[in-house]
This record gives structure tokens, C-alpha cells and sequence, in this order.
């Protein structure tokens, strides 16, 4: 066993226990070995296979988390799908630390170079004043959303869940929000008494999580559906929060056009109210523990509806300004969704390694950007 295997035997600091010992069962660890070897023969590019070399592999298929969880828990759904991007889940918090040589590089990766030795920033929210509306005329922006995710302390996340533990954490929750004030204020529909037409309404506005996402389904992420799962809903329609579906909790805010302030102000407003009432799992490193680990530190996803006639014909520029401003681009729908009429779905890429208000702010910068060569690009080609 190498030095890094022993120093994860101690006592670990994340979970107050003894991590990484414990039996994987000989039909896991026969799994695992066929997974390394359909990633090796797989001509795909996820952040998994560009990290889970043998070496790493060798150190990490024996370990288990205090919950149970192995290599394959963390790896099933990137092995599953190979068209995953990025291809891990962390299926309890103690998995980024008993298997940390793997997680390590991929959040470095992912997160612009953060890494095993930087610190995530205290929370700092920032002056909101600061902030610009990004399409005051409305010629570009459709709609504005920022959401952060969070866990409650002392779940593990959806793979380890019981039912018990989804009933549980959609009380806890429901009975926090049921306090919230002023424009927060609104009403818990749980999935399970909503109708296919309702559900189908509120996801094609963009209010309410799709169902069946197959990297989340591979994750082991849907477990007892619909039990325990629903969202909160204020009677504006622009906050929501999510109960139980990739995170124990994701807290949103949108309006229509490009007023960020408005809505970064609203959603800072509800993290602080809902703060109050409930405990969240963070560690001094990775800040907010989070399922998927491109969601770690602040979790702040900021995006904009965008529409973006001329640099949309041409996506390299597009990709070009995405790449320089640290932003990325998905389609209409949400992640793994096509871009329909012409609306991408941009937003800050990394959520680690930064404040909550830098975060933001990434975003800001960005589309502002765009929109400037989006408009400089119709002089130039006209
Ligand atoms: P997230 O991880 O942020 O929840 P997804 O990509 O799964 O992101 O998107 C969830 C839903 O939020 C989708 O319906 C998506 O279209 C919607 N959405 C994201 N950004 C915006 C936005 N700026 N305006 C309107 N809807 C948005
Ligand atoms: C994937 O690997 O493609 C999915 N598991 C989703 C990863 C999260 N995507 C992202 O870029 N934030």
C-alpha cells in the first residue's frame, strides 16, 4: 500500500471517522475491472477517462467510504454513458476525500486549475449595486437565472439515500421554506401528487427539473422517484426550489430579460433566509459539497437566455469568447438539450476557486462580451 493509501487510513477531517478501510465486495471489484478496461478501449474524451489511469485505478479500487461507497458508486454513470463530459458523482461527501487522487485532478481540471492545495473563499456575496442590467433594451437576453445547490449535513448524497432519508430532508426542507418571507413566499408541490401535465408545463418554462436524466439514472440518482422529490414555487414563478433531485436542495431565481441584479439580489436574499433554518455540508477546502463536483465551492451556476443571431453562425468565434471568458455554453433545454430557435443557455463554467459574487460576476463580463461581438460582428459582415 503506497503512503498516499495510509494517509488516508487516519482519521479523516471531513467525516470526523476512519475512511478508505472497509471489503468491496469481489462482485464490485469485477465490475471495476471491466469498467477500466471498456474506458481504455473507448475512443471517448470524458474528464474520467482523461484521469483514471492504472496507476490511479490500482490505488483507489480497494477503498470504501464510511457509507459504503466504492470507485464504482463514484464511476458508474461516466462508464454507463461514455457520451458523459465530465463522467463522476460523489455518492457521499467522504468520497472526495477517500478517493481524492482521482476527484482531485478532475475538479482541477474542470475548475480551471484549482488545486489540491487551494482553499475555497469564505462565502461573499458581494455589492449587488455593482452589477448591470445586461440587455436593457432586451434586444438579446431572455430570461436570467442564477442557482446555487446544496446538501444538508449529515445525508449522504442520492445513491446512499434511503426512502426515510428523502422524506426526511423534503420536511426539513419544506418546513424551512414554509418561513420565508416577502416575495420568497410561496407553495411545496410534491412530484408525487402532481399531474404528468402540470409536471410536463412547469419543465418546458423552464421552472421545474426534468425526469429521467440518464446520467443522473446511471448515478444510481433516482432511487424511490418520486418519493420525497417537488419544488417550491413563489407565486411570481421566479423562485423555486428544488427538493431531492441531483442535490438535496437547489435554490433558484429568474425573471424574463436581463435585470441580474434583480435576481442575483433575490436569490442572495433567500440563501440568507433559508441559512437561518437549516445546516449545510461545506468543508474548509471544497466549500459546498455538492453530488456532481463541477457544482463544488460556491455551486453558483449564473446564465442567461441568449439569443445570438450572427455568432451563432459562426460557433468557433462563439466558442473562442466562451473559452476566454471562462463561460459555457449549453442548449435550451439545460444540460445535454439542443439549441432551439437560436437560444443558447450561457453561464460561468466554474464554480470553485472563486466567490459567490466573482461567480456572478464571470458571467456579467462574459455575456457582456458577447453581446459586444455579437453587435460588432453584424457591422463587420453586413
Ligand atoms: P442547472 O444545473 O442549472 O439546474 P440545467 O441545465 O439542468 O441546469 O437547467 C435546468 C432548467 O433551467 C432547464 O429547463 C433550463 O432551460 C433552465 N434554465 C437555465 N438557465 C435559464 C435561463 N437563464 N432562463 C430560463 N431558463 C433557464
Ligand atoms: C456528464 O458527465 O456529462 C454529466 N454527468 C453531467 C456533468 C455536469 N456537467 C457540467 O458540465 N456541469
Amino acid at each position: 500500500m503506497s503512503s498516499a493509501t495510509n494517509e488516508k487510513l487516519k482519521q479523516c477531517n471531513m467525516c470526523h471517522t476512519v475512511c478508505g478501510k472497509g471489503k468491496v465486495p469481489e462482485e464490485v471489484v469485477q465490475e471495476l475491472d471491466d469498467a477500466f478496461e471498456c474506458l481504455e478501449s473507448s475512443p471517448i474524451m470524458s474528464l474520467l477517462k482523461k484521469h483514471l489511469n492504472k496507476n490511479v485505478f490500482d490505488e483507489l479500487k480497494d477503498l470504501i467510504t464510511p457509507y459504503g461507497s466504492t470507485l464504482w458508486d463514484c464511476i458508474k454513470s461516466g462508464v454507463v454513458n461514455l457520451d458523459s463530459g465530465v463522467g463522476i458523482y460523489a455518492p457521499d461527501a467522504q468520497a472526495y476525500h477517500v478517493f481524492d487522487i482521482l476527484f482531485d485532478n478532475i475538479i482541477e481540471d474542470y475548475h480551471n486549475g484549482f488545486k489540491y492545495t487551494d482553499k475555497q473563499p469564505l462565502p461573499d456575496w458581494g455589492k449587488v449595486s455593482t452589477l448591470q442590467n445586461l440587455d436593457p433594451l432586451g434586444r438579446y437576453v431572455v430570461s436570467t437565472r442564477v442557482r446555487c445547490g446544496r446538501s444538508l449535513e449529515g445525508y449522504p448524497f442520492n445513491p446512499k439515500m434511503k426512502e426515510d432519508d428523502y422524506v426526511a430532508v423534503e420536511k426539513k426542507v419544506t418546513n424551512a421554506l414554509r418561513e420565508l418571507k416577502g416575495d420568497l413566499k410561496g407553495v411545496y408541490y410534491p412530484l408525487a401528487d402532481m399531474s404528468p401535465e402540470v409536471q410536463k408545463k412547469l419543465t418546458t418554462d423552464h421552472l421545474l427539473f426534468k425526469e429521467g436524466d440518464k446520467y443522473l439514472e446511471a448515478a444510481d440518482a433516482n432511487h424511490y422517484w418520486p418519493v420525497g422529490r417537488g419544488i417550491f414555487l413563489n407565486n411570481e414563478n421566479t423562485f423555486m426550489v428544488w427538493v431531492n433531485e441531483e442535490d438535496h436542495v437547489r435554490i433558484i431565481s429568474m425573471n424574463e430579460g436581463g435585470n441580474l441584479p434583480k435576481v442575483y439580489s433575490r436569490l442572495v436574499e433567500a440563501v440568507r433566509q433559508i441559512e437561518k433554518r437549516l445546516a449545510f455540508a461545506r468543508s474548509v477546502r471544497l466549500g459546498y459539497l455538492t453530488f456532481c463536483p463541477t457544482n463544488l465551492g460556491t455551486t453558483i451556476r449564473a446564465s442567461v437566455h441568449i439569443k445570438l443571431p450572427n455568432l451563432g453562425k459562426d460557433t468557433e468565434e462563439l466558442e473562442l469568447v466562451a473559452d476566454e471568458f471562462h463561460l459555457q455554453v449549453r442548449g435550451t433545454g439545460g444540460e445535454h438539450t439542443e439549441v432551439k430557435d437560436g437560444i443558447y443557455d450561457v453561464s460561468n463554467k466554474r464554480r470553485i476557486g472563486l466567490t459567490e459574487y466573482e461567480a456572478v460576476k464571470e458571467m456579467h463580463d462574459g455575456v457582456l462580451e458577447l453581446i459586444k461581438r455579437e453587435q460588432e460582428f453584424g457591422v463587420v459582415k453586413k
